[in-house]
């Protein structure tokens, strides 16, 4: 396995590992030419105490025919695997030691567009989901809180270009995480989280 790892103590922190600079025979500007310009990329709405907006993101949905998830109350039916994301997709399996059917990917076009708090935790993901989180593009923050225990810190995960974060046990179940706005970071990023769907 390629890179270094970041071990955390499981009370205080969320069951995750970073795993720095993957792809080492790929350049960073190639792969994100190519996320860029070879996913079908879309605007979606959510609905927000009553009031519709579009969402601070781009996104697209990728996987197995039969990977349909639901997010935000939305239905995902998948597009057809493209030949980057199952390069990435191969390489992420690797490293967490799990396989993955679908893909959820997400266009930050600069420092506004964000995240709110939430967890992986729709039903069809399973107990206990193994997430592979690949970042490519500027550098940006995720901040984990804790469900139930207010007094336990948000741990700030700094996340590099070409880097794996990897969820897993609990993480889901009793942390939520967000990718909030920055002022300082202006280039854009791309986001892909690997997931096994299981069908209901
Ligand atoms: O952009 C990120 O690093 C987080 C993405 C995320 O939380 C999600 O897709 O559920």
């Amino acid at each position: 396995m390629v890179g270094f790892f970041v071990s955390c103590d499981m009370q205080a922190y969320p069951d995750i590992d970073l795993i720095e600079r993957i792809l080492p025979d790929m350049s960073e500007g190639e792969v994100l030419h190519s996320l860029m310009h070879e996913i079908a990329w879309r605007d979606e709405q959510i609905r927000i105490f009553g009031k519709t907006m579009m969402q601070p993101r781009r996104i697209a949905w990728y996987g197995d025919r039969d990977a349909l998830y639901t997010y935000s109350g939305i239905t995902h039916e998948p597009l057809p695997w493209i030949p980057i994301l199952q390069t990435l997709r191969d390489a992420v399996e690797e490293i967490a030691g799990a396989h993955f059917n679908s893909v959820l990917c997400n266009l930050y076009r600069n420092g506004q567009d964000s995240m709110g708090y939430h967890s992986d935790d729709e039903p069809e993901l399973g107990r206990h989901p193994v997430i592979a989180s690949f970042s490519i593009g500027a550098e940006r923050a995720l901040h984990f809180r804790h469900r139930m225990d207010a007094s336990i810190p948000t741990v700030k995960m700094v996340l590099p270009s070409m880097s794996v974060l990897v969820m897993k046990g609990a993480t889901q179940e009793h942390w939520k995480h967000a990718l909030p706005k920055t002022k300082m970071v202006v280039a854009p990023r791309i986001n892909l989280t690997f997931r096994h769907v299981h069908q209901r």
